[in-house]
């Protein structure tokens, strides 16, 4: 259940600078931001990356969207606009394999990425 970093600040057992907090789904600062406001929001669930999920994670993965919409509100980025990432696997960056959604903002941002 805790396998990766990500596992354990979902459990408790490693600290994070959390902005947001449900049983279904854990927000917190990136520890190596990319823009002004950069914050992960991970299912508590440890699912590796997002090609991993299944049907039976349809409802949590929507948690996960609306949780991003909800931390870029209480940011206050949500009017300038923000990005939501999804790196699934090494070819497109992923390094913690226990899916994460990156929400950034608080800069202007180009397109597309890198
Ligand atoms: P990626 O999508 O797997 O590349 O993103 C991993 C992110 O996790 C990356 O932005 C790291 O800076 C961030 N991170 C973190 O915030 N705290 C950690 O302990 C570790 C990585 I390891």
């Amino acid at each position: 259940m805790s396998d990766t970093i990500f596992g354990k600040i979902a459990n408790g057992e490693v600290s994070a600078d959390l902005v947001y907090e449900d049983e279904h789904v854990v927000a917190f600062r990136d520890l190596n931001p990319q823009a002004p406001v950069h914050v992960l929001v991970i299912p508590r669930k440890p699912i590796p990356t997002l090609s991993a999920a299944g049907t039976e994670d349809a409802e949590l993965l929507g948690r996960l969207m609306l949780t991003a919409a909800k931390v870029a509100e209480q940011e206050g980025i949500a009017e300038q606009g923000y990005r939501t990432v999804i790196n699934c696997n090494a070819g497109a960056g992923q390094t913690v394999y226990h899916l994460h959604l990156h929400v950034i903002g608080g800069r202007p941002l180009q397109w597309p990425p890198g």
